[in-house]
């Protein structure tokens, strides 16, 4: 019999209060097969604070503290420090947050708890926008896009902010990023970041059907045509923001055919896409070539 690569425990529920073809519950089934059940996560507001259920009920078997919108990464570094005060050194501490939660108001906490180094994993998953208040902009939207903030008439014209970049930029121990089209490759990333001392983050591509005006079905396929059309590449960056492995073994797609299908690019005109097309491919260049440069270069 084939050995399976993804493990077959089941620690997330399908009882959840998600949306049909949630990408942000993909990211939390496949993040807790690799992490195993001695976990505890610290939740903000976001859609994960509702998909998880109504107290007493929980979808996911594992304890969950809630918190307020921009402590994610604080709070998961004061259950880090209780933990280790009682004599636990084992339980994993993950900050569960969206981006909104992660690229806009936590980054302040996010920013001091990498400075420190906490022994935390933040994650990130990533769905583009702030989605549990009814899809308003966060500095995480990708440019072109419709949010009920950036109307078509005035869509999102600002690229996306560069959240690894930024957290390179503080010499944590490891940087990764992944999407739910890729399960076997983000448990190899949660596996790595859980034996790793110091702070790890790792932001996933995770698509919200309801915000992108997407068809459920068409979840993976948004998450892999992300990565494929080069909008969302998927890398790891270690040895303190020193060394950058970006993945490129697939065949490349067009960014006209990942944006097809999503509502939120519907407005876009022929030449807004040729743009847009234009500037992924350098985005593209830009990191391979610092890939390169940094291979070169002896790492901290
Ligand atoms: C200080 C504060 N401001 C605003 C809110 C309202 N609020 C709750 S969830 C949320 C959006 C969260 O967006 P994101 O972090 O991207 O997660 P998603 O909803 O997309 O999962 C907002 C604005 C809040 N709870 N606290
Ligand atoms: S709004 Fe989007 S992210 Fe939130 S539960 Fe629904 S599909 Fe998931």
């Amino acid at each position: 019999m084939r050995e399976a690569r993804i493990p077959t425990d089941e620690i997330m529920g399908s009882g959840h209060l998600a949306c049909q073809g949630c990408g942000a519950t993909m990211a939390m089934r496949f993040a807790l097969k690799a992490l195993g059940r001695q976990t505890a996560m610290v939740i903000p507001a976001c859609c994960w604070s509702v998909i998880d259920g109504t107290f007493p009920h929980s979808a996911v078997d594992i304890p969950i503290f809630h918190t307020a919108f921009e402590t994610a990464a604080v709070t998961a570094s004061g259950l880090k420090a209780g933990l280790e005060m009682r004599g636990d050194h084992e339980t994993t501490v993950v900050a569960w947050a969206g981006d909104g939660g992660t690229f806009d108001i936590g980054l302040q906490s996010l920013s001091g708890a990498a400075e420190r180094n906490e022994d935390i994993i933040y994650v990130c998953y990533d769905n583009e926008a702030y989605m549990n208040t009814g899809i308003q902009r966060s500095s995480s939207t990708p440019v072109g896009s419709w949010t009920t903030t950036t109307p078509v008439t005035n869509y999102k014209k600002r690229p996306k902010k560069n959240m690894v970049d930024i957290l390179a930029a503080h010499e944590i121990p490891y940087i990764a990023t992944g999407s739910v089209a890729f399960p076997e490759d983000l448990i190899r990333k949660f596996h790595k970041a859980k034996d790793i001392k110091g702070t790890k983050y790792i932001q996933i591509l995770a698509p919200c059907p309801t915000g992108w005006k997407l068809s459920p079905e068409l979840t993976v396929w948004a998450a892999r045509k992300a990565v494929t059309s080069k909008v969302y590449p998927i890398m790891e960056v270690t040895e303190n923001g020193n060394k950058i492995a970006v993945w490129k073994e697939f065949e490349p797609t067009s960014f006209k055919e990942y944006i097809k299908p999503q509502g939120r690019f519907r407005h876009l005109k022929e030449d807004e896409i040729a743009k847009i097309e234009k500037d992924i491919e350098a985005r593209w260049q830009r990191l391979l070539a610092k890939e390169e440069m940094l291979s070169s270069i002896p790492g901290l």
